[in-house]
């Protein structure tokens, strides 16, 4: 059955130029985009996002990066979605990750990885509202 899953292309990636070589592993990876955007995020809107991590000591140096530069904001679909975006991304920190995973191939650091995917389906449903009206998932 069609899972879908919240991602983003993040700001790291976006000004090396990565996104367009991001996009084209994600659909060769056999997701269908449902929705897009590119965006500059207030620090508020990543503060508001990364809301579950207020108590971690990098959340400030978390938000300040997300909203640095603009990000691709994605819906996916797939089955089984939400997993199979993990395994594309690999772990969080880049140099753990396996060679051909988006974090190994592009991330820099544990911060600066590239790519961010929602960890569970209660998770994929606040991102996608956070983001995305239910008009612009197509
Ligand atoms: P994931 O994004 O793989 O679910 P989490 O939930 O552990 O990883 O981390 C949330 C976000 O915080 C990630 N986007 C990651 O880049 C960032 N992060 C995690 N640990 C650190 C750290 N030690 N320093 C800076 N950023 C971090």
């Amino acid at each position: 059955m069609a899972e879908r899953t919240f991602a983003i292309i993040k700001p790291d990636a976006v000004e090396r130029g990565l996104a367009g070589e991001i996009l084209a592993r994600i659909i060769k990876a056999g997701f269908t985009v449902q929705a897009m955007r590119l965006q500059h995020l207030t620090r508020r809107e990543a503060e508001g996002f990364y809301a579950v991590h207020k108590e971690r000591p990098f959340f400030g140096e978390l938000t300040e990066f997300m909203s640095s530069g603009p990000c691709v904001l994605l819906a996916l679909e797939a089955p089984n979605a939400i997993q199979k975006w993990r395994d594309t991304m690999g772990p969080t920190d880049p140099a753990k990750a396996a060679p051909g995973t988006l974090r190994r191939d592009f991330g820099q650091s544990i911060g600066r990885n590239a790519t961010h995917g929602s960890d569970a389906p209660d998770t994929a449903a606040f991102e996608l509202g956070y983001f995305f009206r239910g008009m612009e998932l197509v």
